[in-house]
C-alpha cells in the first residue's frame, strides 16, 4: 500500500529481523534488518509499545505504524493501515497517486463481504491450520481453506485481471501477501498441502504472477520470500528451513497469458 500510493516521502519502513525471538520481534544486522532502530536505537519492537504506553500488556505485533512527532503508535492493525494509506495523505500526493483508491465507495459492500471469508479461511486460515495442535483443529481449518481457494479460482474463471474484476482493490493486496507465501512457506511448514497454488490453481497463479512481475515496484520489491520462509521455519521446534519448492516463486513464463 505504501508503494502503491507513493508514500515513501512521508513514511519510512524499518524492518525487524525475520526470526520471532523470546521477547518478540527484534533488530539484528542481517538481511533487511538494521542492528537497531535508526530513530531511538531500540533493539526490540516491544520498546516502541512501551514508549507509547509504559503499562502496555498485550501482544507486540507487526505491522506497527509509528508517529515520530507524537512518539506513539498510530495503528497496528494491517487492515486498518491499508485504509489509512488509501486516503489519509491524498491532499499531499500528486493527482495520479491521490486517485488510486482500493476501497471505492461503490464496491465497499462487495469488498467487505469477500474480506470476511478470505480473512477467516485464507489469511488467518493458514495460521489456524499451521498452528493447529490437534487433528480436529487441523481438519476444521484445512478444508475451509482449500474450499475458499476453490471458490476464488471459480470466481476468476472468466479471466478477470483482479479478484473483483477489472479494478485492483484491497482484496488483491490482502490476498497477494498470503498467496505469494503459500507454496514456498505454508504448504510445507504449515501443512496446508492439499494442493499448491502453482499446480492446482491456474487462475490464481496467473493473477499472482501478474501482480508480482507486472507491478514489480509494488509487489516484487516488497516480497522477501527467502526471509519469510526462514521466519516461518523458526515457529517450528527445530527451526529447520525446508529447501523447496524451487523455484520459490515460479517464472512469469510458467503460465499462459
Ligand atoms: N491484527 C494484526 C495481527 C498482526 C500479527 O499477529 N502479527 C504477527 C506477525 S504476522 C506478530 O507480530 N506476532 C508477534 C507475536 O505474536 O509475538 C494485523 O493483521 O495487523
Amino acid at each position: 500500500m505504501l508503494k502503491l500510493k507513493g508514500l515513501e516521502d512521508f513514511i519510512s519502513v524499518v524492518w525487524l529481523h525475520w526470526a520471532l525471538g523470546e521477547k518478540g520481534w527484534y533488530f539484528k544486522e542481517e538481511d533487511n534488518s538494521p542492528a537497531e532502530d535508526p530513530y531511538y536505537g531500540f533493539k526490540f519492537l516491544r520498546e516502541f509499545y512501551f514508549r507509547a504506553d509504559p503499562g502496555y500488556d498485550k501482544r507486540f505485533t507487526v505491522p506497527m505504524l509509528w508517529d515520530l512527532k507524537h512518539e506513539t503508535i498510530v495503528n497496528n492493525e494491517s487492515s486498518e493501515i491499508i485504509r489509512i494509506f488509501n486516503t489519509a495523505f491524498n491532499d499531499h500526493l500528486p493527482a495520479d497517486k491521490a486517485a488510486i483508491d482500493v476501497y471505492p465507495e461503490d464496491m465497499r459492500g462487495e469488498i467487505d463481504e469477500i474480506n470476511e471469508w478470505v480473512y477467516n479461511n485464507i489469511n488467518n486460515g493458514v495460521y489456524k491450520t499451521g498452528f493447529a495442535a490437534t487433528q480436529e483443529a487441523y481438519d476444521e481449518n484445512v478444508y475451509p481453506l482449500f474450499e475458499s481457494l476453490d471458490r476464488l479460482e471459480e470466481l476468476m474463471s472468466d479471466g478477470r485481471e483482479f479478484v473483483l474484476g477489472s479494478r485492483m482493490t484491497e482484496v488483491d493486496i490482502r490476498l497477494f501477501v498470503t498467496l505469494i507465501r503459500f507454496d514456498a512457506a505454508y504448504f510445507t511448514l504449515f501443512r496446508t498441502n492439499i494442493r499448491m497454488i502453482r499446480y492446482g490453481y491456474p487462475r490464481l497463479e496467473r493473477w499472482l504472477l501478474h501482480l508480482f512481475y507486472d507491478m514489480p515496484t509494488i509487489f516484487q520489491e516488497t516480497t522477501f520470500i527467502e526471509q519469510f520462509k526462514k521466519g516461518y521455519a523458526t515457529t517450528k521446534p527445530d527451526s529447520v528451513t525446508p529447501a523447496g519448492p524451487l523455484p520459490l516463486i515460479m517464472p512469469r513464463s510458467s503460465v499462459e497469458w
